[in-house]
C-alpha cells in the first residue's frame, strides 16, 4: 500500500516538474524567436558581405593584367571584375573553371561570377588574339 502511495506522489512531483518546465519554456518562447530570427538575418547580411569581399578587379592592358595573381574560394561566389585600362580590345579566360568574359574596348569594364568547385592554382590569360604569348597571362589560386 504504502508503495503505490510513493509511486502516486512520484508521479505528481514528475507531472508538477513537467509543468514548470513547460511554464518556462513557453514563457521564453517569443524572445528566443526573436533572438533566432536575428541571429540568422545577421547571417545572411554576413554572407553577403563575403559575397560582396569575392569581388575582384582585374585590370587588363597592353599587354598585361594587374594584379597577375588572384585568390579565390573553393565554393565561394565571387564576382570577377575585368576593367580595360589600355588601348585595345581584352578579356579574361579561365579556362580550368570554365570562365570567359565578353571581350571590352578601352574604358570599358565587364564582369563575371564564378564559384570556383576545386582548389588549386590554375592560369588565366586574354582570349583576344596573341595577347596571351604577348604576356597577358594571371594566376587563379583558389584556396
Ligand atoms: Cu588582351
Amino acid at each position: 500500500m504504502s508503495k503505490s502511495w510513493l509511486i502516486v506522489l512520484g508521479v505528481l512531483i514528475a507531472l508538477v516538474v513537467a509543468g514548470v518546465v513547460l511554464l518556462e519554456n513557453l514563457k521564453f518562447t517569443n524572445p528566443a524567436a526573436s533572438r533566432n530570427s536575428d541571429i540568422s538575418s545577421a547571417q545572411v547580411s554576413k554572407e553577403q558581405d563575403q559575397t560582396s569581399e569575392g569581388k575582384v578587379e582585374v585590370a587588363a592592358s597592353e599587354y598585361s593584367f594587374t594584379p597577375q595573381t588572384i585568390s579565390l574560394k573553393k565554393g565561394v561566389l565571387a564576382e570577377i571584375v575585368l576593367k580595360n585600362t589600355g588601348t585595345g580590345t581584352h578579356n579574361l579566360v579561365i579556362p580550368d573553371l570554365n570562365v570567359e568574359t565578353e571581350s571590352v574596348g578601352p574604358g570599358e569594364e565587364t564582369s563575371v561570377e564564378v564559384t570556383p568547385n576545386k582548389t588549386g592554382e590554375f592560369s588565366f590569360d586574354c582570349g583576344v588574339a596573341n595577347h596571351k604569348e604577348l604576356g597577358m597571362t594571371g594566376q587563379v589560386v583558389v584556396e
